[in-house]
């Protein structure tokens, strides 16, 4: 069972994810990717699914045209977790 970040956790991860920001009503963090094309938004999808189903961990997310728009959470202890930090991490290399 994945356990849910610990307040104190939570806020030393979430002071690292410059880019992202907690969902209102919800634990959960989202971030907006924006491209140069779609080629280039669905090729950082694409590295990601693969890094998400390696880790059995996989993001809610929109896509339209060069914009994504990722919204992590651990449905299991429904809130955030180390995967979504780890996940969330992985994305933003991914995105550069
Ligand atoms: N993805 N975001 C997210 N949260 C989960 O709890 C989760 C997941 N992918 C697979 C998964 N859990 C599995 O452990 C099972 O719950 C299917």
């Amino acid at each position: 069972m994945v356990a849910k970040l610990s307040p104190e956790a939570r806020a030393a991860a979430l002071a690292e994810l410059s880019q992202w920001s907690e969902v209102e009503g919800r634990d959960a963090i989202q971030r907006t990717f924006k491209f140069e094309d779609f080629n280039a938004a669905f090729g950082f999808m694409t590295r990601c699914a693969l890094k998400a189903d390696q880790m059995d961990h996989h993001p809610e997310w929109f896509n339209v045209y060069n914009r994504v728009d990722v919204t992590l959470s651990t449905h299991d202890c429904d809130g955030l977790s180390e995967r979504d930090i780890a996940l969330a991490k992985f994305m933003d290399a991914a995105s550069g």
